[in-house]
């Protein structure tokens, strides 16, 4: 066993965090109030190939492993937890046509994935497909050689800055789980509609959006993997997805705590720095020891995450820890600034509420806890 991160894991963390406080930094406030897709930084990270993180060279892509991945996602939450979601939903959009997709379909969407210049969304949940994911009302129904397509999506991270849409479907209601099939679906189809953007209480510039499919007809070509394989594709790519909201969940964390340690070096009550109280001091140690057990679970489910198997548990106790580090982490952030930390001058408050998605998207707390006791009473 090896703690060490490699040469490429170093140099792109540096790369990362460099971009980071350098360009993103200075807008986060300004994108996180007015609720803007940051087109100018989200260039940037295609400039940087971060777009292509997830995939091979002869695709386009960096190739880089999984921990250098979560390294990337955490690094950008650092500092915007907004920019973090948005590659890493990329991502999980990308990778299920890389191992799932044919020839045909990995030379046709991939580079373009790859580059950036085509961002992609990951369309699963519905209104009544939250965490009963395989409960699909959407509707795909077979004619010749397509599908005609009906039903809509929400909360689709991406959904109105997207090019390239997984979808999922239901195409044999009387098989249930086994009758949902993924499609891969251009942003161009004139049966794809962006219906409303929600306006959410964290990661406000990221763009959520509902998908709405109308009539949408696919060719068979585009379906991905086999027909009924649809669920099994999703679970698979929600275990990878996991493991990019706890990275985030652990850079939210790491911000609000080094935001923390600035100020209560600088805050000065009863004749000194805040810092110099043990009471404080205490809250700082539990903040770094609670952010380091929760990195470590995190690089743990990257690394098995590039291993043969299913490591869905690791995935989840991931998610799970990190996300309620995060929040443990935040409010204390909050807690340590006093007054001013509830206000907008400063960035905790942004952090907490950026927080509190890592609980609930790509699974709740409840269902990590689920995967875990599933994987554990097996
Ligand atoms: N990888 C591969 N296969 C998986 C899998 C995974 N991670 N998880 C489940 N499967 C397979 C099972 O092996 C089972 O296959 P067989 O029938 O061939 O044995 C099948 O899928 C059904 O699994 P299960 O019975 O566990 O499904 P459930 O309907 O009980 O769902 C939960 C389980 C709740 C864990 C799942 O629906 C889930 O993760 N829900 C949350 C969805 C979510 O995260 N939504 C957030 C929005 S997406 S951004």
């Amino acid at each position: 066993m090896n703690f060490s991160p490699s040469e490429e894991q170093v140099l792109i963390r540096n790369m990362v965090r460099e971009f980071a406080d350098n360009e993103i930094k200075p807008i986060a406030a300004e994108i996180d109030k007015t609720h803007r897709f940051p087109e100018e930084t989200v260039a940037r990270m295609k400039d940087l190939s971060l777009f292509g993180l997830a995939l091979p060279e002869e695709y386009g892509g960096t190739g880089v492993d999984s921990l250098a991945a979560a390294i990337v996602y955490e690094e950008l939450a650092r500092v915007d937890a907004s920019h973090s979601i948005i590659l890493s939903v990329h991502g999980m959009a990308t990778k299920p046509i890389y191992y799932f997709g044919t020839d045909e379909q990995k030379q046709k969407y991939l580079p373009d994935l790859a580059s950036g210049k085509s961002i992609g969304c990951f369309c699963l949940t519905e209104p009544g497909a939250g965490t009963d994911a395989g409960a699909q009302a959407s509707r795909g129904v077979r004619e010749g050689d397509k599908f005609i397509i009906n039903g809509s999506k929400v909360f689709i991270t991406n959904g109105s800055v997207g090019g390239t849409y997984v979808i999922f479907v239901m195409t044999q209601p009387d098989k249930g789980l086994k009758g949902i099939t993924a499609f891969i679906v251009d942003r161009d189809n004139p049966g794809l509609k962006i219906g409303q953007l929600e306006e959410k209480m964290g990661i406000c510039a990221s763009a959520t959006a509902e998908v709405i499919f109308d009539n949408m007809v696919v060719p068979v070509s585009d379906m991905l993997g086999q027909e009924g394989d649809g669920f099994k594709i999703a679970m698979r790519a929600l275990d990878a997805g996991r493991i990019g909201v706890a990275a985030q969940a652990v850079g939210i964390a790491q911000g609000a705590m080094e935001a923390a340690v600035t100020y209560i070096k600088d805050r000065k009550q009863f004749g000194k720095p805040i810092a110099a109280n043990q009471g404080i001091q205490w809250m700082v140690a539990d903040m770094a020891n609670a952010i380091e057990g929760a990195r470590l679970l995190t690089y743990q489910a990257a690394w098995y995450n590039d291993t043969p198997g299913r490591w869905s548990k690791y995935s989840a106790m991931a998610k799970l820890t990190a996300a309620r580090m995060a929040m443990d982490v935040t409010r204390d952030a909050i807690q340590l600034h006093g007054g001013i930390g509830y206000t907008r001058n400063y960035p905790v408050e942004r952090f907490l509420r950026d927080a509190k998605i890592t609980e609930i998207y790509e699974g709740t707390n409840e269902v990590m806890k689920m995967v875990i006791s599933g994987a554990v009473l097996a």
